[in-house]
């Protein structure tokens, strides 16, 4: 392999190319900078410049962080600034493999991103140690591309995302290229692996440009790479397959590389302005096959050929770092000093460690530096979402309970006014896995319809080129453009089956981790919410029972960090029309919304909706009868519940007429957390308000009832609190009967009722035999007849009951 520090001089490179041979000196110097800077974030923490040789009080305790894909992304980063320079490109650079950190901090230092976002690290010696020392140090900065680093949209330490993010910045920005590196071991998983099809949504006119990059390094951590060990042919057509153009960049050395990477990116951007042209002046609607490039060259690239014998570079061991014994093995020094100085320090930077002006002017400036560009911190672009009057789209509510409505679908006529108040400027979309008209919200479709760009029949409805509705059948898509979109200053809806959503439980905690880190940012302003309705709830599977019933995803977001997360269970469509408006206005959280479909009471007016989650819980006064004091709290979170919960509230009040029952319901879960864990939680003493000490709460719960106990775990009454939730029982069956399987019913709580309230003693007995002649009077019945008894089904409400 030949040296990349080595004055280039072969007459054929520097003559067969767009470069000039000092435009081509410079790149390489250039590069070799970044390199520099990216090995002594690895290695040093003292003798920024080499002045003197390496000794071990040079070299951190231990040697964190990954060099084998960090030349290339260098290499590409070097291309990007001269096409932007020359293109004056508005460009963002996605970094798939994000464990090549070092490069990216290396980079936006030497275009100044970096010394400006963060001043102490200067533009001299001082500035490169400290550069140096803060690299994976505590209290410094992350080994990868992370929230800290200027100019990021994606951290990329759980591979597998990039594309879609990149697809997703790139939607609704027609002046946006987003250049994006996929890792050859990245390309391996799922989503990645999908995420070619983006192709098939992005619109050259009114949609940005997305540069796929493979980085065809050859391996991963400890084995070869699938893409680089199929013959060249296939994997051409394998990118020809997925519908692009595949271009190919190979080799390993430095002098005739740059020269061929300038060929074939100026050939690759002038098929991007030519499709643009096409789609934006000449009127095409054809699918273009966009450029891609497959870049082979060597994992660890300019690094040592050979460590203690064994080759290292272009193989897997240049993976993190190569020179890992350092403090044992003195030959590793002395070779890593040898490695720093092939780099040539003295020829990049003076003597006071500033980078050689003539160098430095070679990066764009401003912010068309990639490290600036504010499309990559994209709170600074967001503009407010304009949201109608939610009120406009309330239920008219006559009695509680008497009229049913699907809540989805109403909110579906909020969400279709705001798609329409905001189509003028492009900065909201709606995305689901082919559910959105399965959740009732396809009005959403009408005046915009669904994006695609691919083959249309006439049996098609609603798809449209242009379209804000975004369906895929893959939950990682959805969410991984969903985040593009988001982290690039614009607003989203992402509307999915309960039970599915599951899929992107490690997606969602990694833009969770993003969130929480940027909040302690000042420079990272902050983004729209990322919001979830999930719809086809575990209650009410009716076509398809146990594979879709799952409610843990809530289980799930409490991990989180809870400056972060917000979860709403509203319990009829005018609370999920106050909950949604609430959350589309939110910034940097993850809202979960989970509301049901089926044609449900409903219960509140829009007044009390708004009320009530302005609280996120209340009691229900019309429904309680505890004046002087309650002796059961029946509470209740999520639709179904409930109405269970009610009903049982009726069952009680003909048996017990004189029991004074109180009826609390939670919209927003949250709130039953202590204000030290949540900043919605109630303190408490309003908690004993709500739940007072030593009465019996009978608590009837969408998902996994020990969510409530870990909730409320602390609170002064939680001895008492008796919890009824989803407990994996499930199948095909009638909508009551699923509520029977997991003894949530209305019989089970009146039960529990009895047998918690202690006046009630006596009446245990006779109850117990009441509720097993009920429950096998509704087996038999469902059995015999596939629905539930007419009571259960026509069951409402009484309306003299309210109060
Ligand atoms: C989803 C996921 N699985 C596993 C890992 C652990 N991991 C970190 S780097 C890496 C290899 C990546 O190889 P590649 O994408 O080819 O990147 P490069 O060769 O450029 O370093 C693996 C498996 C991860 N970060 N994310
Ligand atoms: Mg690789």
């Amino acid at each position: 392999m030949t040296n990349a520090t080595a004055e280039l001089t072969g007459t054929e490179a520097r003559s067969n190319g767009p470069l000039s041979p000092d435009e081509l000196n410079k790149m390489n110097a250039y590069w070799r900078a970044a390199n520099y800077l990216s090995v002594g974030q690895i290695y040093l923490k003292d003798n920024p410049l080499l002045e003197r040789p390496l000794t071990l009080d040079d070299v951190k305790p231990r040697l964190l962080g990954h060099w084998g894909t960090t030349p290339g992304l260098n290499f590409l980063y070097v291309h990007w600034n001269r096409l932007i320079r020359e293109r004056n490109l508005n460009m963002i650079y996605i970094i798939g493999p994000g464990h090549g950190g070092p490069g990216l901090v290396a980079n936006t230092y030497l275009e100044g991103s970096y010394t400006e976002i963060y001043p102490p690290v200067e533009q001299n010696k001082d500035g490169i140690k400290r550069l140096f020392r803060q690299f994976s140090w505590p209290y410094g900065i992350p080994s990868h591309v992370a929230p800290e680093t200027p100019g990021s949209i994606h951290e990329g330490g759980e591979l597998g995302y990039s594309l879609v993010h990149a697809y997703g910045a790139a939607f609704d920005n027609p002046d946006l290229i987003v250049a994006c590196v996929v890792g050859d071991g990245e390309a391996e998983t799922g989503p990645l692996a999908t995420s070619w099809h983006s192709n098939k949504f992005l619109n050259p006119a009114t949609d940005g440009a997305v540069l796929p990059i493979l980085h065809l390094n050859g391996y991963k951590i400890a084995n070869p790479t699938i893409l680089a060990r199929i013959p060249h042919a296939e994997l051409e057509n394998l990118m020809r397959g997925y519908g692009y153009e595949p271009f190919t960049l190979e080799g390993d050395d430095p002098e005739t590389m740059h020269q061929k990477a300038a060929t074939v990116f100026d050939t690759m951007f002038d098929r991007i302005a030519e499709i643009q042209k096409a789609a934006r002046e000449n009127g095409s609607t054809v699918r273009p096959a966009w450029p891609m490039l497959i870049m082979r060259t060597p994992k660890g690239w300019t690094g040592p050929k050979f460590v203690d014998g064994k080759p290292v570079e272009n193989t897997w061991r240049a993976h993190q770092v190569p020179l890992d014994q350092i403090h044992e093995k003195p030959e590793h020094l002395r070779q890593l000093d040898e490695w720093m100085r092939s780099y040539k320090p003295e020829e990049l930077f003076d003597e006071k460690g500033k980078f050689l002006d003539d160098l430095a002017e070679f990066a764009p400036k401003g912010r068309l530096r990639m490290g600036m560009n504010p499309h990559a911190n994209g709170g600074l672009l967001l503009q407010p979402l304009k949201v109608p009057n939610f009120r406009d789209f309330a239920v008219k509510i006559q009695g509680r309970g008497q009229t049913d409505a699907e809540s989805t679908r109403i909110l579906g006529h909020l969400l279709h006014a705001v798609m329409q108040a905001n189509l003028g400027t492009k900065n909201f979309r709606v995305f689901g896995p082919d559910e959105t008209a399965s959740n009732r919200l396809e009005e959403v479709e009408e005046g915009t319809g669904k994006a695609w760009m691919a083959e249309t029949l006439p049996v098609d409805e609603n798809l449209s080129q242009t379209g804000h509705v975004m369906e895929v059948l893959s939950e990682h898509m959805c969410q991984g453009w969903l985040e593009g979109y988001l982290l690039t200053g614009r607003h989203g809806f992402f509307s999915c089956y309960e039970a599915f959503i599951h899929i992107v439980d490690s997606m969602v905690n990694q833009h969770a981790k993003w969130l929480k880190t940027t909040r302690e940012i000042p420079w990272r302003k902050p983004i729209a919410s990322l919001n979830y309705l999930l719809s086809s709830l575990v209650w009410r599977q009716d076509h398809n029972g146990f594979s879709h019933q799952d409610p843990g995803f809530i289980d799930h977001l409490l991990n989180k960090k809870a400056d972060v997360v917000r979860i709403y269970l509203p319990p009829d469509a005018n609370t999920l029309l106050s909950v949604t408006d609430h959350c589309l206005r939110s910034r940097n959280y993850i809202n979960l919304i989970v509301a049901g479909k089926q044609p449900e009471p409903q219960w509140l007016t829009i007044d009390e909706a708004v009320a009530h989650c302005t609280t996120g819980l209340g009691i229900w006064q019309w429904a309680s009868n505890d004046e002087g004091g309650a002796e059961l709290v029946m509470a209740c979170c999520g639709d179904v519940p409930t109405m269970e919960a009610l009903a049982a509230v009726v069952l009680l009040r003909e048996r017990i007429p004189d029991l004074r029952i109180r009826v609390v319901n939670v919209v927003d879960l949250m709130a039953l957390q202590p204000t030290s864990e949540h900043p919605h939680g109630l303190p408490d003493e309003e908690f004993d308000q709500f739940f007072p000490v030593g009465v019996p709460v009978i608590f009837a719960f969408h998902g996994y009832p020990w969510v409530i106990h870990r909730l409320t775990y602390r609170r002064h009454n939680h001895d008492n609190l008796h919890v009824r939730g989803y407990k994996e029982e499930g199948t095909t069956t009638t909508p009551f009967d699923m509520c029977v399987l997991n003894n949530i019913d209305r019989f089970q709580l009146t039960l529990d009722a009895i047998k918690r309230v202690p006046r009630l003693k006596a009446q245990i007995g006779a109850a117990e035999q009441w509720y097993s002649e009920a429950i096998q009077r509704h087996k038999l019945y469902v059995a015999e007849n596939g629905e539930d008894l007419p009571e259960i089904r026509n069951w409402r409400w009484p309306a003299d009951q309210t109060s």
